[in-house]
């Protein structure tokens, strides 16, 4: 029989990150063969990572969910019955509606994790559509406090311009070569480090990019709004901010003055265990090398004090002159299609943001989803209203929030869960319905929508899906015509993508033919029309803070945690280069790359606690208990353990393990920061012991 010759296709990789990379990918019989970075991408240049290269092996795997499955013993028994497509949506429909006609459509939720591409926008449409204001994403603990303090402070989310060059780029407490941070940044990162751009990176670990750097801050984990501050004493109090741009574009900078005058370098090293002369340095650099970016990353968001951390540094980007200059921080301008506000239809319900669970425990304004606290505690307490039913795509909230048996028990207690993924994970484990989503390479897609970095990335399809495997968003075109108005819906959910790109004027063939679309470099737009806050200038004081009810000036108040001596270390974690958060342990290539869930501690310490090189250890806080395996290095600051996080075991049978390794176990959800409801992931006291 003659075999099919191999077929390239241009796409952009996807689901492994953020997605970022133009890939080459070779297919075959409805096989992908092959999978090359492609040398002309816009952001990776020929780059692709280990998640990249195994991306395939998710399409064929045997894990792979192939039906919808109904759950017919009791919840999480991992008894399932197969069903039909029609019979999957006309129940989820039925179940929705029910709960609607009885508690109300807020008591309805819908849960996302990481945004993969169109389908969140798709999923926050068909809650406005259905009546509900609560969509439940994890962004209190990923960009919303970078990206609301910043609209708060400036009018717009500051991300870092690395397609010019700057005089100097801070790696805050990111780690671009392993986690790519919102698209494929490490390349373009590693094209001005060899260009000479001088390099800081501040990090508890010394990660490769930090031994590539011109200066190392080990900090504290936890502690970078403190470092921050010290930062700001010293350029403030040395005269080395930008004074034209202070006086003209700022408004505040008095009283900044007078606040991080106690935050001097000495005092501020004695809580980030960083030594003054470097806090110095650091500062001096920064002010000094216009201009400056900072890409700023997970762990500035991922403490009770990220309110603080947040307005601290985008302070230092302002004060610097370094907002929204080439090779600065900047606000890209996006290219010419659908505004969000139109995709998403948020006109349609007036009512929503009264209304949000996040609403009635006092979050910040533009706090756009439910920090995922407050939608457990509804569930759980009924406040301020039930939550009875929730559909959740593309996330595993049992590892990815903070205090696991928390969610456990919501999810336990929900009248219906329907989950939409691609293997069983110990989310889908505990469904009503599971439905079987069709993945990446299996169908057309947009990145980067609504992300804010100034382009999109086409996703044309390579392979068929499984029959039965559906995209996300034709779920929701489906699921939407049953229990919203079904004018707002289409024949096919293709159509979808057609009008996000409607005002370019291209279609979605010619916009994958093109590869992406991006909008014009434009700089220092402030010159025209200032800045979109208030008062027009950067709000280094927010003017409106007594009215949001947050602190006008960023503020050290204090560790995440009290220190306790029965707890003397400090945990953090950081995303593994070989997996996505929890997933995708169960394909073999990447297994085969990081077997174990490893906890990173430094020799000195394993020694007296007697822990030796791949030994099982017990990682232990007030919170919880799990099992580790110990690597040591001497990347790690003596007092901090950096302990693996999104760990089950999907060879494990009936709920795969999900207590014994999870990171999430050791957090609680109890203390939270205000302003996005963020609880501690990091900075948290713990102790080790030979398991
Ligand atoms: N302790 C701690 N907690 C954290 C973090 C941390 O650093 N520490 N990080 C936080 C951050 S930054 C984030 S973004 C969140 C991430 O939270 P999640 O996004 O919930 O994390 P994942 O574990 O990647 O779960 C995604 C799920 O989507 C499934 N999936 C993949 N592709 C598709 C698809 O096309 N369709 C569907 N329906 N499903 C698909 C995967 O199989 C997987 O089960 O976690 C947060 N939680
Ligand atoms: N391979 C891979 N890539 C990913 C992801 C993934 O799960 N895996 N997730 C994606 C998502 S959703 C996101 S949001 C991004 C997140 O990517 P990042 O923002 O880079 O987040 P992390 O990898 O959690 O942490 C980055 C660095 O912060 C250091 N760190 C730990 N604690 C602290 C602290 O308290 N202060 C400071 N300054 N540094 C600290 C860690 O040692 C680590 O080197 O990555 C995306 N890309
Ligand atoms: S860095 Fe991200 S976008 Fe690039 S290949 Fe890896 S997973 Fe894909
Ligand atoms: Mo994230």
């Amino acid at each position: 029989m003659n075999k099919e010759e191999t077929r390239w296709f241009k796409t952009h990789c996807s689901r492994m990150d953020h997605g970022g990379c133009a890939l080459l990918v070779g297919a075959r019989d409805n096989r992908i063969v092959k999978i090359k970075g492609d040398p002309e991408g816009f952001l990776n240049k020929g780059y692709v990572c280990p998640k990249g290269l195994a991306s395939a092996d998710r399409l064929t795997h045997p894990s792979r969910l192939r039906s919808p499955l109904r759950r017919v013993g009791n919840r999480g028994q991992g008894k399932w019955e197969r069903i039909s497509w029609t019979d999957a949506i006309e129940e989820m429909a039925s179940r929705m509606n029910g709960i609607k006609a009885r508690y109300g459509a807020r008591s309805v939720i819908f849960g996302q994790g990481m945004p993969k591409g169109l389908e969140l926008f798709g999923l926050i449409r068909l809650a406005t559509l259905f009546g509900s204001p609560n969509v439940i994403a994890v962004q209190d603990v990923c960009h919303a406090p970078r990206e609301v303090s910043g609209v708060h402070t400036c009018g717009f989310y500051p991300v870092v311009d690395f397609h010019h060059k700057s005089g100097l780029i801070v790696l805050w407490g990111s780690n671009v070569t392993s986690s790519n941070e919102e698209g494929q940044i490490c390349s373009l990162l590693l094209e001005q480090l060899g260009k000479g751009t001088p390099l800081i990176v501040v990090d508890p670990r010394r990660t490769e990019l930090a031994e590539k750097a011109d200066l190392w801050l080990q900090i504290r984990p936890g502690t970078d709004h403190a470092l921050a501050l010290a930062f700001l004493n010293v350029i403030i109090t040395e005269e080395l901010y930008d004074k034209a741009f202070v006086d003209e574009w700022t408004v505040g900078f008095h009283e900044l003055s007078s606040r991080v005058s106690e935050f001097t370098p000495e005092k501020v090293s004695a809580i980030t265990w960083v030594p003054a002369d470097l806090i110095r340095d650091g500062a001096r650099r920064y002010a000094s090398c216009r201009p400056a970016a900072i890409q700023w990353g997970n762990p500035i968001e991922q403490t009770v004090n990220t309110f603080d951390a947040a307005r601290a540094i985008l302070c230092l980007m302002a004060v610097c002159g370094n907002l929204d200059v080439p090779g600065g921080n900047i606000q890209p301008v996006d290219p010419d299609v659908l505004s969000l506000a139109r995709f998403v239809r948020s006109d349609l319900l007036p009512s929503k943001r009264k209304e949000m669970l996040h609403a009635f425990h006092g979050a910040i304004p533009k706090m756009m989803t439910v920090p995922p606290t407050y939608f457990r505690k509804a569930v759980l307490e009924g406040k301020p209203y039930p939550v009875r039913g929730a559909y959740i795509q593309c996330a595993n909230p049992l590892l990815a929030y903070a205090d696991s048996s928390m969610t456990f028990d919501a999810l336990m207690k929900l009248d219906f869960l329907a989950v939409s993924d691609i293997v069983l994970t110990p989310t889908a484990a505990l469904a009503d319905l599971v439905l079987p989503a069709a993945t990446s390479f299996e169908f057309n897609d947009i990145g980067h929508y609504g992300l804010g970095h100034g382009y999109i990335l086409a996703r044309p399809k390579v392979v068929d899906p499984p029959e039965e495997c559906w995209p996300d968003i034709r779920i929701i075109n489906e699921l939407g015509k049953l229990i919203s108005p079904s004018e707002y819906w289409f024949d096919s959910h293709e159509d979808l993508l057609e009008e996000v790109l409607k005002p370019s004027g291209l279609s979605f063939a010619a916009f994958a033919e093109k590869g992406y679309l991006k909008g014009p470099d434009r700089f220092r737009k402030y010159l025209d029309a200032g800045f979109s806050t208030p008062t027009g200038k950067v709000e280094l004081m927010l003017s409106q803070a007594e009215k949001m009810s947050v602190p006008p000036l960023p503020c050290f108040s204090g560790l995440p945690e009290e220190e306790d001596p029965d707890y003397p270390l400090v945990l953090t974690s950081c995303k593994s280069r070989y997996y996505l958060h929890s997933s995708y342990r169960w394909i073999e290539r990447l297994r085969k790359s990081r077997p174990q869930p490893r906890t990173e501690i430094h020799p000195e310490t394993a020694e007296r606690y007697g822990i030796r090189e791949g030994e099982e250890i017990v990682v232990e806080t007030r919170r919880g208990i799990i099992t580790q395996v110990a690597h040591l290095t001497p990347a790690i600051h003596p007092r901090v353990v950096c302990v693996a996080y999104g760990w089950w075991h999907p060879l494990g049978d009936g709920q795969f393990d999900w207590k014994k390794s999870n990171y999430n176990m050791l957090t609680s959800a109890e203390k939270l920061g205000k302003e996005f409801g963020t609880p501690n992931l990091k900075g948290i006291s713990c102790r080790v012991r030979k398991a």
